[in-house]
């Protein structure tokens, strides 16, 4: 029976990947680095069968008729194995309600890790990472645990551009704090079309382009001297460079609301009371906080108090994808 399940958890960039150096294989354009969650996962289930007369996709027990973006991602797996029979997927996030929170990243990872066994692929951890990054870049990330680096590489199709697991953070007490802002009528622009038009159009693109090997490299260094300021700090420099060029794109792109920029000013204020936290914001209002099992209570009781804020989720290091 081609049939398999398995799970993996999201990820949020410390270091971001925003922009492409080739979008028929899916090459982010610089390097990124990231923490892989605990809290949120997705479990994935694919069947490939005679039986099936399309592939169909359900996301969270809706059923789905057509996804162009995974059919192309199945051809790519298919071609592999030499199948010629479609499938069936069924996804689901374990993310708490409405939290509005991208879930490309664990859904291909655990697709690549059902669909290659379903179909007794013998990929290696490179091959199957490069499988992940051509549904989605951030998932080859959520194929491996703790802090994880994917590198933009040279080769022009990216072989090198596979994943790599540089520190599980077993020693290390990090967490990530996951405010969830609701964001009304507000209607966000996909990352993958954002950030193809911020590089189209944005007279800052390059200069973020510029900022990002520094920043991996301070990045690295704070990691290996378990110094979370150090990290916090390149972390929020990284993603207001990168949200900077995303404002700068003609038109704009914004994700920020009034809550959002509430949490960033409570983050500033906790910081005066010697509170070890640190933001980080992706395609979306939410705000992602980098900080310490002991201060988790005071930042989430005054992100409590913050109108718009709808949803806390605190998460520790989760660990690499796997068949369920
Ligand atoms: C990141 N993001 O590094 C950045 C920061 C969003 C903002 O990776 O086009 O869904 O599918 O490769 O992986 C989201 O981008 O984009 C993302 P595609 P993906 O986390």
């Amino acid at each position: 029976m081609f049939k398999a399940t398995a799970q993996a958890c999201a990820n949020i960039a410390l270091i971001k990947y925003w922009g492409k150096r080739n979008q028929a294989f899916n090459i982010p354009a610089t390097d990124s680095l990231s923490l892989t969650l605990d809290k949120l996962t997705t479990t994935s289930t694919i069947e490939f069968s005679d039986k099936f007369t399309a592939d169909t996709l359900s996301l969270n027990d809706t059923p789905l008729i057509k996804d162009a973006r995974l059919t192309m991602w199945l051809d790519i797996v298919r071609k592999k194995a030499d199948c010629t029979q479609y499938a069936s997927v069924s996804s689901t996030n374990h993310f708490p309600t409405a939290s509005g929170l991208a879930s490309s990243a664990s859904a291909y990872a655990s697709l690549t890790v059902a669909a290659t066994h379903a179909l007794k692929l013998n990929l290696s951890i490179q091959e199957q990472s490069d499988l992940a990054r051509q549904g989605s870049a951030s998932a080859a990330r959520s194929l491996l645990g703790g802090l994880v680096l994917l590198p933009s590489g040279t080769d022009p199709q990216g072989k090198d551009s596979v994943a790599v697991a540089i520190d599980d953070c077993s020693d290390w007490d990090i967490a990530m704090i996951i405010v969830v802002i609701n964001h009304g009528k507000m209607k966000s622009m996909s990352s993958r079309d954002a950030m193809n038009h911020c590089a189209k159009t944005s007279p800052l693109y390059q200069c973020w382009l510029d900022t990002t090997s520094s920043d991996i490299k301070q990045a690295k260094q704070a990691i290996a001297q378990r110094n979370l300021n150090t990290l916090g700090t390149i972390m929020e420099h990284n993603t207001f460079a990168m949200h900077g060029a995303a404002w700068a794109s003609r038109p704009p792109v914004r994700y920020a609301t009034p809550a959002t920029i509430a949490v960033l000013d409570s983050v500033n204020e906790l910081r005066k009371q010697n509170i070890d936290c640190y933001i980080t914001m992706d395609a979306g209002p939410h705000v992602k906080i980098l900080t310490t099992h002991k201060h988790i209570d005071a930042v989430e009781n005054r992100l409590k108090t913050i109108t718009g804020v709808t949803e806390i989720i605190t998460s520790g290091v989760g660990k690499h994808a796997a068949l369920v």
